[in-house]
């Protein structure tokens, strides 16, 4: 058979077998499209079955989560967990919040947690989970009493060898405390089974910076590769919550201005740049008052633009921090059309398909979700060895592993590509880096 027979049978079955579940198909398609050169020189994946094995994930975990609001009403939300796979270690990937989750989503984020992991270098396997419960709007008991009965079910699954999970959309400090103190109290037992804890309780400095900061530091290898840095860079970011506010202030750092930062119901354009100060009042509205964008604008006297993205916005790059697909094939066009050449994905699959084959055609420094965004999930994999070695590094120390970490992930990507004779493809860089490393893995350990 064909490599390229392979991916269609492949595709065909994962269709048949998880209908409707669109997400999760077209992060399978991306990836399985470009592997086919991966599998014509290295018929060994094909003769394991190692792509048919990847796309089902070891374990699925679904259940029921009651809890109860401040007034005594019964509300019943549904709890998910996607253990995808142990090749390189436990599982391991955040847990998200937010109405719009189900079995799609979670397993497209698995999946992809799974390459991701793999280009960290460090130990870790993939998993996704979360539950279809809205955060907004909620007092913090009730995100309490819900987080509570969360782990109450989930707590079985999970271990600091076995599953650890992390934030995602709509989990925080607040959640991942109220999650930990529920697991510890079942367990009886102080073990590092989450990632993202509080600085004196276990948490690593940097791991709240470290998506942000890494997905800039991969910008910047990005940028290396045309002798190019920062200084005076106009920069658009979208979402305004964990990932987008570390990486405004990374790149405020290195003296880029960020004209844009949004939420679901709008975008704020700062023409002259949301500086430290600007973004102290960001972090104080999205994390302690828990606001709109929109206070933003009214209160630093800005254009608020109802009901819309930043992509319309003229910039050298843009950092999409906040959903999946929320740059479309038009956007990407208007993006380029105003002179946009760097795309650096702190969001997971943040681009449709449509709109990366624009990136690849016009050949702009395009840094996929599952190499930019790593540095996350890599700060979780060091606060999980610091858990185990009992003592925590200092903040320059673990910032600086982060740094170490983004520019080996991109020199890994790069090699990739021009491996595959695409130089500077690094969606295809990152697929195949990844891929290889879980795929070598799974052939030692033999048909599991
Ligand atoms: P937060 O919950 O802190 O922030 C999410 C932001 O995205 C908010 O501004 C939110 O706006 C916006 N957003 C969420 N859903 C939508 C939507 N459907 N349409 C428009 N805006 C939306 O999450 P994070 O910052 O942690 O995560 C952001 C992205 O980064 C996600 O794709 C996540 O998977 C990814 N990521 C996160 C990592 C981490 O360590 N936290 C690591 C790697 C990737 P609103 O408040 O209106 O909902
Ligand atoms: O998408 C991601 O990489 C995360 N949400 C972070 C996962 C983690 O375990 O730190």
């Amino acid at each position: 058979m064909t490599a390229n027979t392979v991916k269609q049978n492949i595709y065909e079955q994962i269709q048949k077998r998880n209908p409707g579940e669109v997400e999760f198909h077209q992060a399978v398609k991306e990836v399985l499209d470009c592997l086919i050169p991966v599998l014509e020189r290295h018929p060994e994946y094909i003769e394991a079955g190692i792509l048919e094995r990847l796309v089902e994930p070891e374990r699925q975990i679904m259940f029921r989560v009651p809890w109860q609001d401040d007034k005594g009403n019964v509300h019943v939300n549904r709890g998910f967990r996607f253990e995808f796979n142990s090749a390189l270690g436990p599982y391991k990937g955040g847990l998200r919040f937010h109405p719009t989750v189900n079995a799609s989503i979670l397993k497209f984020l698995g999946f992809e947690q799974v390459f991701k992991n793999a280009l960290t270098m460090l130990p870790l396997g993939g998993g996704k989970g979360g539950a279809d419960f809205d955060p907004k709007g909620k007092s913090n008991n009730e995100v309490m009493r819900f987080c509570q009965s969360f782990i109450t079910e989930l707590f079985r699954h999970l271990g600091p060898d076995t599953d650890v999970p992390a934030g995602d959309i709509g989990v925080g400090g607040r959640e991942i405390g109220f999650m930990f103190g529920q697991y510890k109290r079942l367990r009886n037992e102080f073990t590092g089974v989450f990632t993202g804890k509080g600085l004196n309780w276990g948490g690593s400095l940097i791991r709240t910076e470290a998506t942000g900061y890494g997905c800039v530091y991969f910008a910047e290898e990005m940028l290396k590769t045309r002798s190019e840095n920062f200084e005076g860079k106009v920069c658009t970011v979208s979402g305004s919550g964990n990932v987008s506010q570390y990486t405004v202030e990374k790149l405020n750092q290195l003296s880029a201005k960020v004209v844009s930062l949004s939420d679901s119901n709008g975008t704020v354009y700062d023409p002259d740049g949301i500086d430290d100060e600007k973004l102290a009042f960001v972090l104080d509205l999205k994390n302690v008052r828990r606001g709109r964008i929109k206070k933003y604008a009214e209160k630093f006297s800005v254009e608020y633009l109802e009901g819309k993205n930043p992509w319309g916005i003229k910039c050298d790059c843009a950092f999409p921090g906040a959903t999946q697909n929320e740059i479309s094939e038009n956007d990407a066009k208007t993006l380029l059309k105003n002179g946009c050449y760097l795309v650096a994905e702190g969001a997971n699959m943040p681009s449709t398909p449509e709109a990366i084959e624009q990136f690849i055609a016009d050949k702009i420094l395009y840094g996929p979700a599952k190499a930019a965004n790593a540095g996350g999930v890599a700060i979780s994999g060091l606060e999980m060895s610091q858990n185990s070695l009992r003592l925590s590094w200092g903040r320059q120390e673990v910032d600086e592993q982060l740094r170490n970490i983004m520019i080996a992930i991109h020199k890994q990507c790069y090699e990739a590509s021009e491996e595959y004779s695409r130089p500077g493809n690094l969606l295809m860089g990152a697929n195949i880096a990844g891929f290889v490393k879980v795929a070598n893995a799974m052939l030692d350990q033999g048909l599991v």
